[in-house]
């Protein structure tokens, strides 16, 4: 047993060219990447979905036929063939037209499809049934990256780019694969609920990609132009991995998916903490607005925070101060509504200094343009930057 052992793998090194491989392979230990490809892996990936695991089971099925077939037939034909071989003197039987073989041989096989064709496309069609989604999100393939876009469900409005992490590709240039999750790891991984069904709408920006995570029994074409879903609903916890499927380009090896299943707790504050940090980068203080811009988001903002005391058509009421017409709001030094904004006033103006500088931009502008005010002026966030040092 071991001398074969040593004989097949020399030969097998022989064949391979790959002398060098006992060396490199006790310079980086490899382990299997949970959720990702494993070590000497020979098999499908341990499905994480019901139709990755009905997959498996379709496999593994219809294997079990071929094999059967396969002993079978050959079984016969070689038992034929040696038994009766003409040196031993067999004479060739005649079946022709045998209204029994003829029937056997189209009965049989067709049965045999039937038994495969039937389970097989009970799960095709589950595949393909992409109606009722928990979540819905928009994968798009780039040259050589992934753009996803949560469309429906919890998580609606986020999007982001998942690409390659940068020191994998340096690995990757330098010829030292290191890490068992090499190649796969993105700077944003795609986040989802467990439990939930997630429809994947796919799609490409310049030549055609395919998403695939093996662990999901997904695989889907992204063609630029045209729009084609798949879905999954894992039903795990945990990272899981696959790659772009379709020849891209020179880096199509590049373009890694990583999906990160959550609880659902930690997706729900995931979500939370993808809102605050869009909303975030949507309020730059650093960013100049256009005065049409600033009046709208002023107009939610004063709705929102404003209108309660001042009146939505800012005329106030007793105490409280109309807008329209105010002096302060009027006035050619903007510095004057920016201070009553940051500091509140002692007859009951509260402080607004918790509102974003973008905010209070924005509603400081509308308020200098509403009603009768036409005062032009407009408010920039590095302004109120500037005032609150
Ligand atoms: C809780 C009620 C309340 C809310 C909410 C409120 N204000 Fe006031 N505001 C007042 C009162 C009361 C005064 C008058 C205070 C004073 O004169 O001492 C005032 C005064 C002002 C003044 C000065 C007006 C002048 O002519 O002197 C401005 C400007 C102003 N508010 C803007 C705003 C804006 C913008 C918001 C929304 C971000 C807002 N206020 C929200 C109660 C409120
Ligand atoms: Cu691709």
């Amino acid at each position: 047993m071991g001398k074969n052992r040593t004989l097949t793998s020399r030969l097998a090194r022989a064949v391979l060219g790959l002398g060098m491989l006992p060396a490199a392979q006790a310079a980086m230990a490899v382990n299997d990447l949970p959720g990702g490809p494993a070590v000497n892996q020979t098999n499908l990936h341990p499905a994480a979905t019901a139709i990755a695991a009905e997959l498996y089971w379709l496999h593994n099925f219809m294997l079990v036929i071929c094999t059967v077939i396969f002993v079978a037939v050959f079984g016969v034909m070689f038992y034929s063939i040696l038994k009766h071989r003409r040196s031993r003197g067999a004479k060739a039987a005649n079946f022709h037209e045998s209204t029994a073989v003829e029937v056997a041989w189209t009965i049989v096989p067709f049965l045999i499809v039937i038994g495969m064709a039937l389970p097989a496309t009970k799960a095709v069609v589950a595949m393909k049934d992409t109606t009722n989604a928990d979540l819905t999100i928009k994968a798009t393939g780039y040259q050589w990256k992934w753009g996803y876009d949560y469309l429906n469900g919890e998580g609606q409005g986020i999007n982001f780019l998942s690409t390659l992490d940068v020191a994998h590709r340096q690995m990757s240039d330098a010829g030292k694969p290191q890490g068992d999750d090499y190649l796969l790891k993105v700077d944003n991984p795609l986040v989802v609920p467990v439990d939930r069904k997630v429809r994947i709408v796919t799609t490409a920006s310049d030549v055609i990609h395919a998403w695939m995570i093996p662990a999901f029994g997904v695989k889907q074409d992204a063609i630029p132009g045209f729009v084609r879903d798949t879905w999954f609903r894992a039903n795990k916890t945990g990272d899981f991995y696959g790659q772009c499927a379709e020849l891209c380009g020179k880096e199509h090896a590049y373009m890694p998916i990583h999906v990160k299943v959550l609880s659902q707790a930690d997706y729900s504050a995931w979500v939370a903490e993808q809102h605050k940090k869009m909303a975030a980068a949507a309020d730059d203080p650093a960013k100049v607005w256009t005065q049409a811009d600033l009046l709208a988001r002023g107009e939610k903002v004063y709705a929102a925070n404003c209108a309660a005391c001042h009146r939505p058509d800012g005329k106030g009421a007793g105490p409280i101060k109309a807008l329209d017409g105010s002096p302060v709001v009027n006035d050619t030094d903007k510095g004057k509504q920016v201070a009553v904004l940051l500091n509140g006033l002692p007859g009951g103006m509260p402080s607004w200094k918790q509102l974003s500088d973008t905010e209070i931009a924005a509603v400081i502008t509308y308020t200098k343009n509403s009603w009768s005010n036409h005062t032009g002026q407009t408010v920039q966030p590095a302004e109120i930057v500037a005032a609150r040092k």
